[in-house]
């Protein structure tokens, strides 16, 4: 072996081994997103809307999932829930067999909504699992307790927080793959939850020149974030990039 062929092979030995650590740091994680409307002439009621998501971005098949989302009794009242049946469900066709609607507990100050979801299609594909990148688990609605006009990221004020739906029996597993393995200590919970003003496209804190054009330029993207719905009408659209203008 003459000795670029073998520089060309220790090369490629060491950028395989570079590239090793990311692949396996590809962790599935729980990402929290949440919109607030401001009061105001042209506004919605003023409301928090809250979506929870399971990052899958090894496309690892999930046949269940477990989310219990906290928020503050003291910010917000009247929880309305609604989990994701399109993708979870049990049977042949969603929404399929009733199974665990999200539970909700008022208890002040600690609100919990869980989440518990599970996939099994005795039709189509029993073995797949849920298999998106980025998948909806559930929603949750709030009513604020006052009109105060906020700015940036207001997960501290609302509470808002997600962790691991049932840790109760401790042989409860909440995220469970088409293997059969537990994957509960690996789906990561430590990215902060982003509570911000509708319209704040890019969730920096501020409303701006570059959350119209973000807008706009991912009208036709699904799934996306709740705050890209300036005017609150659970489309995103044309509307939208005119909202956050008008905002700025
Ligand atoms: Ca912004
Ligand atoms: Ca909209």
């Amino acid at each position: 072996m003459d000795s670029r062929k073998s520089l060309t092979m220790v090369l490629a030995a060491f950028l395989i081994a570079l590239f090793l650590p990311a692949v396996a740091m590809a962790v599935p994680s729980v990402s929290v997103e949440c919109a607030y409307t401001n009061p105001g002439a042209t506004d919605n009621a003023p409301d928090l809307e809250c979506e929870v998501y399971l990052i899958n971005p090894d496309e690892v098949g999930f046949i269940s999932a477990g989310v219990a989302l906290h928020y503050n009794t003291d910010a917000l009242v009247t929880p309305t829930v609604t989990k994701n049946t399109t993708d979870w469900y049990l049977g042949t066709d969603p929404p399929g067999a009733t199974y665990m609607a999200p539970e909700v507990t008022e208890t002040a100050p600690d609100g919990l909504v869980v989440y518990i979801l599970g996939r099994y299609d005795s039709d189509a594909d029993p073995d797949t699992g849920v298999t998106a990148t980025r998948v909806l688990l559930g929603t949750a609605k709030f009513a604020r307790k006052t009109n105060d006009i906020l700015t940036g990221n207001q997960q501290a004020y609302f509470g808002i927080s997600a962790a691991l739906g049932r840790t109760t029996p401790a042989s409860f597993v909440n995220f469970v793959n088409t293997a059969g393995g537990s994957l509960d200590v690996d789906v990561d919970f430590s990215g902060a939850p982003k509570v911000v003003q509708r319209g704040d496209a890019n969730a920096d804190g501020i409303i701006d020149i570059g959350d119209p054009r973000e807008i706009g330029m991912n009208i036709s993207t699904p799934n996306l974030p709740v705050y890209y719905d300036c005017n609150a009408d659970g489309i995103v659209d044309i509307g939208d990039v005119r909202c956050a203008a008008g905002k700025i």
